[in-house]
């Protein structure tokens, strides 16, 4: 099988096997797992933020993000795309009480008057609006970048409305490789900055949680509330740790090879993919001639895996599973089918 569902299915490279069968332990709900310690200090230091804590996932990263920033009754504001909102499985209602507003967005980029358009007037009919979440790389918008100057203009927008921001990163590690901004220059306008290990870069599990020491103190305390101390979790943070510092420059062939899939079936009938709109490892297709779910189904049969993620949208993702023989496999399969 060809595997573009997701780059949430890469698994262990041998070497990062023998990281992680190697690693110090300790219990880290008590705070002395050294590599889950090595691992938050290096994250953060990537982010150039004061503090980092390690979560099983980015789900809950960005959730613990929510309930440090807010409290039940607060409002938060992100894009209808949003993995918070799209597929976090009503989290934030369920866990922080807090309720979503929409603010509209272009592949789940918005600007700083779009932020402004949704502000409330200060009155005792509405609810506290506390926080503005951001999205990048976008997933639903297919892998889509945040320009920096609109996230400065945004973040310059909550501030002024006394707003705190969140960045949802989980692949904030392919918008630096693909604009050569460094991660610490984007995470630099955020209070908390959610990243994740186990999707391109690797990792078997795990995602980081980063913001001011303050911040992270009280973010170790709704981990613990919500069920996501790790003990002895140096095991995984290793394969984490060796992603960090290994798989990052690699998410280039990723890139390329998201481009090659795109250009491959760009001219094929029946599907429709916006060439300008691939900036890193996923490609969004429409299709025409059928469902979505129908056309996975048929590429499932011949062998390549994709998900349908609208009636008809279907994404699909590279990632270190997929080599460059695998794309031209693709690419075939693709022209077979739809020829
Ligand atoms: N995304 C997954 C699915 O949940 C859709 C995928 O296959 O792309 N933020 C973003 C932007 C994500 O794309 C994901 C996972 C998460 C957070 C959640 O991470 P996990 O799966 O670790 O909870």
């Amino acid at each position: 099988m060809i595997d573009l569902r997701s780059d949430t299915i890469t698994k262990p490279t041998p070497p990062m096997r023998q990281a992680m069968a190697a690693a110090e332990v300790g219990d880290d709900v008590l705070g002395d797992d050294p590599t889950i310690i090595a691992l938050e200090k290096r994250t953060a230091e990537i982010l150039g933020h004061e503090a980092a804590v390690y979560m099983p996932s980015g789900t809950m990263t960005n959730q613990v993000a929510i309930r440090t920033h807010t409290e039940p009754g607060d409002e938060i504001l992100v894009d209808a795309n949003a993995h918070i909102y799209f597929y976090e499985a009503g989290a934030s209602a369920a866990l922080s009480g807090v309720m979503l507003r929409f603010v509209p967005g272009v592949r789940g980029i918005f600007t700083a008057e779009n932020v402004r358009a949704v502000l409330r007037p200060k009155d005792i009919h509405f609810p506290h609006t506390k926080l503005v979440c951001i999205e990048t790389t976008h997933n639903r918008g297919g892998g889509s970048i945040w320009p920096l100057d609109t996230i400065a203009e945004v973040a310059a927008a909550a501030r002024e409305a006394k707003l705190k921001l969140h960045l949802d990163g989980a692949r904030l590690w392919n918008a630096s490789v693909a604009t050569g901004i460094p991660e610490k220059q984007y995470a630099q306008y955020f209070d908390s900055v959610s990243v994740c290990f186990s999707k391109g870069l690797g990792a078997p599990v795990g995602s980081a949680l980063a913001g001011s020491a303050e911040f992270i103190e009280r973010a170790r305390r709704f981990r613990k509330q919500f069920g996501g101390g790790i003990r002895q979790g140096g095991i995984i943070a290793a394969g984490a740790l060796y992603a960090l510092e290994h798989h990052r420059d690699r998410l280039a062939q990723d890139h390329d090879n998201a481009r090659r899939l795109a250009r491959g079936v760009a001219n094929l009938p029946n599907i429709k993919v916006d060439l300008d709109t691939v900036e890193t490892n996923m490609v969004n297709l429409q299709i025409r001639s059928m469902t979505a779910q129908q056309f996975a189904d048929k590429l499932h049969e011949a062998g390549v895996y994709v998900l349908a993620t609208g009636p008809n949208l279907i994404r699909a993702v590279t990632s270190l599973e997929v080599t460059d023989r695998q794309i031209d496999q693709a690419i075939d399969i693709f022209t077979d089918l739809l020829k």
